[in-house]
């Protein structure tokens, strides 16, 4: 099986055409980055913030930055280390002193470049061999100084803070792989150094800027959203009996790839029939067949900021009854959820809403109690509808991380935050997956759906697969 390529070739024309405007990387945004470190410096009460960036990629690997790191400084120079003093508001930055055959092969930083610092915003660079003596000077003259230092884990582009504690504790099952993180390491080699500074956790701090997005950040997100689903749009066109999963993929890949994406947010899940009841199938190697479904979650990473969207169609072009009825019941869901967003709304409002709403609706449930949802419950108990056994809450923040950082709280959804809504069912016997996934941004009235221009209804979805 191969594309029709004719189709294809048109269809990314027409996407060139109508999204070249969205398709450039962000240049680098000076004042960003100062109103960020400055509105970080208000909130803590410190003698000193620091924080660590990534050091030297792996050899082969595109290097990424520390999500942390680069959301208060916007540098991917391997080695930096950022010290803001919120008593003068001063930035200054330390790297590494690159050696002239480093500088030959790999670039420069801004330390060995000569480049002027304040033309990124920092009040001086500094060789990173300095910063122990920064430090003392800063904070040596008393005891019980505070500083402020990220203790909790970092987030990655497809993986939380939490997430990334759970891989450690996974990995610690064999003390043969149960080895301190770089960031734990960190912590305690600053407070053994330094034992009478008063050390503190920055992230609660950094993930309440974080989890509400800057203007700056909105656009991306837009650019984002567009582009994320043309690529999801190609995915479904592409789609016919016989394609492999890599071949969906791949379409999908091309199109964000093409319009600036740094690469997928996460693995892309691209999951025909038996396939898509597995919530994380990311190995793209199955012949899609006549009858499947085929599931996929999919998202770009642009300029440091992920998208994420899930769409489910038939193989075929044409939804089964049974495909339908649970299609139905996910898309009411997930709309009525997307209608009831808006400021100061909390998980119980939502919930109540979606039921009214759902009451008013004629929805076949027979037969769904075979199937589970991300909460590993059925939707239906005795023939009667559970919303909440479906949705989980308002879903996952989406952010620089995938399952980006951040807290709902007691006021409830707030203007710029950014999540994910993803009501997914799954019936691992017959080997059906539906899950209907869009990011959505919450603005002073209501709810913009980033990635709106996918479309979700059955009769959008059939003509769009059924475009000669
Ligand atoms: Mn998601």
């Amino acid at each position: 099986m191969s594309f029709d390529y004719s189709r294809t070739g048109a269809l990314f024309l027409l996407i060139l055409m109508s999204t070249s405007l969205f398709s450039q990387r962000a240049p680098f945004n000076r004042e960003e980055f100062i109103n960020r470190r400055d509105a970080l410096m208000n909130k803590a009460d410190a003698d000193m913030i620091i924080l660590f960036g990534k050091p030297a990629p792996e050899t082969g690997t595109p290097f990424r930055q520390d999500n942390d790191f680069y959301y208060f400084t916007g540098i991917e120079d391997p080695g930096s280390v950022l010290i803001m003093l919120p008593s003068s508001g001063e930035s200054v930055l330390f790297q590494p002193v690159l050696a002239e055959r480093e500088i030959y092969v790999s670039g420069s930083n801004i330390l060995c470049s000569g480049e002027d610092p304040a033309g990124k915003g920092f009040d001086a660079v500094v060789p990173v061999g300095h910063l122990d003596e920064y430090i003392v000077r800063n904070c040596g003259r008393r005891s019980g100084s505070d500083v402020y230092i990220r203790i909790m884990p970092p987030d990655v582009v497809n993986g939380g803070r939490m997430e990334m504690d759970l891989h450690y504790a996974r990995s610690a099952r064999s003390h043969y792989n149960d080895q301190p993180t770089l960031n734990t390491y960190r912590v305690n080699k600053l407070k053994e150094r330094y034992p009478y500074i008063n050390f503190h956790d920055i992230s609660p701090l950094v993930d309440e800027l974080r989890v509400i997005k800057t203007d700056w950040e909105k656009e991306i997100l837009r650019k984002n959203g567009k582009v994320s689903a043309e690529g999801v749009k190609a995915a479904i066109m592409v789609t016919e009996p016989g394609v492999y999963e890599y071949e969906v993929e791949a379409a999908a890949m091309n199109v964000v790839s093409s319009h600036g994406a740094l690469g997928a947010a996460y693995p892309p899940i691209v999951a025909s029939g038996p396939n898509s009841c597995t919530l994380h199938y990311d190995r793209s190697s199955r012949k899609a067949e006549d009858g499947d479904v085929l599931l996929i979650d999919f998202g770009a990473c642009m300029d440091y900021l992920t998208m994420d969207i899930s769409r489910t169609w038939p193989v075929n072009g044409k939804f089964s009854p049974e495909q339908k009825k649970v299609y139905r019941l996910l898309l009411a869901i997930q709309k009525a959820c997307i209608e009831s967003y808006k400021p100061g709304v909390k998980e119980k409002d939502v919930i109540a809403y979606v039921e009214k709403k759902l009451g008013k609706m004629d929805l076949d449930l027979s037969g769904l109690e075979n199937y589970i949802s991300h909460s590993m419950k059925p939707p239906a108990e005795n023939g009667e509808l559970k919303v909440e056994n479906i949705i989980s809450g308002f879903g996952h923040f989406v952010g620089m991380a995938v399952h980006d950082v951040g807290v709902y709280g007691d006021e409830g959804l707030r203007p710029g935050m950014v999540f994910a809504i993803e009501p997914g069912l799954y019936n691992p016997e017959i080997g059906i997956g539906v899950r209907i996934e869009d990011t959505v941004l919450i603005t002073d009235d209501g709810c913009e759906v980033l990635t709106r221009a996918v479309p979700k209804e059955i009769d959008e979805i059939e003509e769009l697969m059924n475009v000669e």
